[in-house]
């Protein structure tokens, strides 16, 4: 079998996702998921002009060796564009591998490790007792892990939490918005929050926090400490992620778990979080690290030292990314967690899948490949729409990380 056709699907079924659509000579086709919210166009690019013209008759079955190819063969490398580019590929090709095989992905990554995928959903709220409410609704629903963040009294507007009660999406069509933050006002708040959903729900629901990078390495011990009666499941992304030695400071201060990597890309940007024993759960995604060829040698890497995984699972990796979390997740070992923030029904449409969530897991399906598909015509209904993430200033107008 040979690679004959490669294509790059844009659309924007109520956000934009690039999908790279590889076919073969057989008639078998892979998806691949390679959105970089804000940055679609540059991975679309890369992808059509630079990368699937290298690709074309080779054998799809070679996973490793194409992957090598495209990350050690173009000198240039790592950087979230280039990886994302990696991983549209490297995910199509496992795609057809499963297809070929008639098996899901799963059973190719050594096969079921667990019977479900936990999962943990958002909640919020724009105050303490709205988040209180949202906590109960997806306890209602089933889920036995959520995050929770709240407005921030005396900020206009917070990580996490929408505006006019939707679901959360952080990208805005148009130019970048503008926001106000204050780490005095948020570390006074934070720990109020969780010592009332704890008091509100028990002890039996995990709870998760993301402070979205926004701290300094005593600022994070400090709320990290202050969070410890609550018994986290993780504390996330405390502090810049690139930041690797200032996890150290973190770490030395409390014992609230910490997840962090999601804007990470490579095993070249966590090793010394994992290998220091800095952090207890990777957030890297397949879409963003270079697909499963990549991850699965950081998971295993970072099974070494008791770290586990918690794949980044937001809305802006479309669902062909989260079908081939679901697989990942079933598979490995050191398996952590699951981050779920479904999708909107315009997005279901367009790309039909076989996961599901009961009771706070989700399942792959046994559908051969990943289990997703591509609905082309319809996607063509909706067009790429520039769309930013948000830009965050202090109080004083510095610029400072969202
Ligand atoms: O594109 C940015 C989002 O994916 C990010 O803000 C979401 O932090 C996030 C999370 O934990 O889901
Ligand atoms: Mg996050």
């Amino acid at each position: 079998m040979k690679i004959a056709k490669a294509s790059v699907n844009i659309c924007s079924p109520g956000r934009n996702f690039v999908t790279l659509k590889i076919e073969t000579d057989e008639g078998i086709y892979g998806l691949g998921d390679g959105t970089l919210n804000g940055r679609e166009l540059a991975v679309a690019s890369y992808l059509s002009e630079h990368v699937i013209p290298c690709i074309l008759h080779r054998d799809p079955f070679q996973t490793e060796d194409i992957w090598q190819y495209l990350y050690r063969g173009a000198y240039w490398r790592r950087g979230p564009v280039t990886m994302s580019a990696i991983a549209a590929v490297d995910m199509a090709l496992w795609d057809i591998k499963g297809k070929a095989l008639s098996t899901p992905v799963y059973n190719l990554l050594g096969g079921r490790s667990r019977d479900g995928v936990l999962v943990y959903a958002h909640a919020h709220g724009a105050g303490i007792d709205e988040a209180c409410d949202d906590v109960a609704r997806h306890l209602a629903m089933g889920y036995k892990a959520i995050r929770v963040q709240s407005g921030i009294p005396g900020l206009d507007a917070t990580y996490g939490v929408p505006k006019g009660g939707q679901p959360y999406e952080p990208a805005e069509r148009g130019l970048p918005s503008e926001s106000r933050w204050s780490t005095e006002k948020y570390l006074n708040h934070v720990p109020k929050l969780f010592a009332r959903v704890r008091e509100q729900f028990g002890d039996d629901l995990h709870l998760l926090h993301d402070c979205h990078h926004r701290l300094s390495p005593i600022e994070a011990a400090r709320l990290g400490r202050e969070l410890e009666p609550f018994h986290l499941f993780w504390m996330e992304d405390p502090i810049s992620a690139e930041f690797q030695e200032g996890f150290r400071v973190i770490r030395e201060h409390t014992t609230t778990p910490i997840a962090t990597g999601e804007v990470l890309n490579s095993i070249w940007d966590v090793h010394e979080l994992i290998r220091n024993q800095w952090i207890d759960y990777t957030r890297l995604t397949l879409t963003h690290a270079g697909g499963f060829t990549a991850l699965k040698k950081i998971a295993d890497f970072a099974g070494l030292y008791h770290v586990r995984t918690g794949c980044h699972g937001p809305t802006d990796l479309s669902p062909v990314c989260m079908a081939a979390a679901l697989h990942f997740d079933l598979a490995i070992h050191n398996f952590g967690i699951q981050e779920h923030m479904p999708h909107g029904k315009e997005t279901d449409e367009v790309f039909p899948h076989s996961y599901r969530f009961e009771d706070g897991y989700m399942f792959p399906g046994d559908a051969p490949g990943l289990g997703v598909d591509l609905d082309e015509k319809l996607a063509a209904k909706f067009p790429y729409q520039r769309a930013y993430l948000p830009v965050l200033r202090k109080l004083d107008g510095t610029l400072w990380d969202w």
